[in-house]
């Protein structure tokens, strides 16, 4: 697997990783990978760095306010910060981004102002945040569905058709989804539709080891990425915990999907080092053994030794830190007092025309609220 930050933060060659026992992939991709690598200077692997950390702050302060009745639930991205982040900084700003509902460390890639994610969880919103403001699509929960989604969005791109979902300038989509998600019918369509239209898009597999309690052990016999093959679409299979390996590949992956004009898979190998969500109980399904061996792989603590041998200051990380409890504290004050947003909002953004049901409907509720009667 292409690893070119190892779990004490040393620096390793792409063309000795790709090249493992355990899955020996093609080191002809090497010397493209390290250059993309080298892009990351060490000022932008210090903002990969804050990404991280500032996520894992967010991330944090959202568990516990939903153990404090705050929100209904949430689904925490601990462990999975470098696979999102070193993506994200590689897919261009104008590109979709299609998630499924743990990307947190995407959505502050992209700029969202992180309590845009809170009324999701908090039952308070009827979607989302715009997904136009950032080229972010909205969270699904339905697994796989997202995978659809995409496909349909990248051939609407490939045949000069701009959905309003689509900034002007896109070129390609990037939709996320989990080892899980795999199994589902859905996204074996999506692979299929790709493969078969050669569309522009990146398929993003998250492979965070767990299922809820299924692990990807029983999901395949095979590593996921050699799923890939079997739609004729080509593959890296990546460090997810690796922001550097992560980033390399994924913007091998959309120069690739330049060039070629087809579809690209990415499987990263990470852990999800929470709940599945806050409804669930790791601690009955999997080992504290294993649990400790992937904290030793820790993707946060790996960048920070790597920027400390790169010579970044604690000043550097004493700032984040500073910034992730003020985030924190900003998301606590908004959530505790974060209210539903008008009802009408039910009716808006349905449909991009006018249609006649959504008006009667809209008429119906009118009529009932004026009723005054209560509701
Ligand atoms: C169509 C559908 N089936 C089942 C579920 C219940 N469910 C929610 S999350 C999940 C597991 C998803 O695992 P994975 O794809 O690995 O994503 P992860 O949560 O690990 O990021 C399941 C089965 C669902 N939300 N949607
Ligand atoms: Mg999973």
């Amino acid at each position: 697997m292409l690893q070119l930050l190892s779990p004490d933060g040393t620096r390793r060659a792409a063309a000795e990783t790709l090249q493992d026992e355990a899955f020996p992939q093609d080191s002809e991709s090497a010397s493209a990978l390290e250059a993309y690598a080298a892009e990351l200077t060490r000022e932008r692997l210090e903002e990969a760095y804050r990404h991280m950390a500032l996520t894992r702050a967010f991330d944090e302060q959202a568990t516990s306010l939903q153990r404090q009745g705050e929100l209904g639930l949430w689904a925490p991205c601990r462990g999975q910060e470098a696979a999102q982040v070193g993506s994200a900084l590689a897919v261009p700003p104008e590109d979709l981004i299609v998630p499924s509902y743990r990307e947190h460390a995407v959505a502050h890639v992209r700029g969202l102002d992180m309590r845009e994610l809170i009324p999701v969880f908090r039952g308070t919103t009827h979607g989302g945040w715009n997904p136009r403001a950032h080229n972010f699509h909205l969270y699904t929960f339905v697994i796989g569905a997202q995978t659809l989604h995409a496909v349909g969005l990248a051939e609407a791109l490939q045949q000069g058709s701009r959905p309003t979902a689509i900034a002007p300038e896109a070129t390609a989509v990037t939709v996320y989804f989990g080892d899980g998600a795999t199994s589902q019918g859905d996204v074996n369509e999506a692979l299929v539709f790709a493969a078969s239209a050669q569309a522009p898009i990146l398929f993003f597999l998250q492979n965070n080891q767990w299922a809820i309690s299924v692990p990807t052990s029983r999901q395949s016999r095979i590593p996921l990425a050699r799923r890939a093959d079997g739609f004729g679409i080509p593959r890296l299979r990546v460090d997810g915990n690796d922001v550097i390996a992560t980033y390399a590949a994924t913007r091998f992956a959309h120069e690739r999907i330049q060039s070629d004009g087809g579809p690209f898979f990415i499987e990263a190998v990470t852990y999800r080092m929470g709940a599945h969500t806050t409804s669930d109980d790791p601690t009955r399904y999997r080992s504290r053994d294993e649990e400790a061996e992937w904290a030793a792989k820790d993707p946060i603590a790996r960048l920070r030794a790597h920027l400390e041998s790169l010579g970044t200051a604690p000043e550097f990380f004493e700032g984040v830190e500073a910034e992730g409890a003020e985030l924190a504290r900003e998301i606590r004050d908004f959530t505790r007092t974060n209210t539903g947003g008008d009802f009408e909002e039910i009716f808006e953004n349905v449909y991009a025309t006018p249609n006649l049901q959504i008006e009667a409907d809209r008429a119906a509720w009118e009529a009932y609220a004026a009723r005054g009667d209560g509701y």
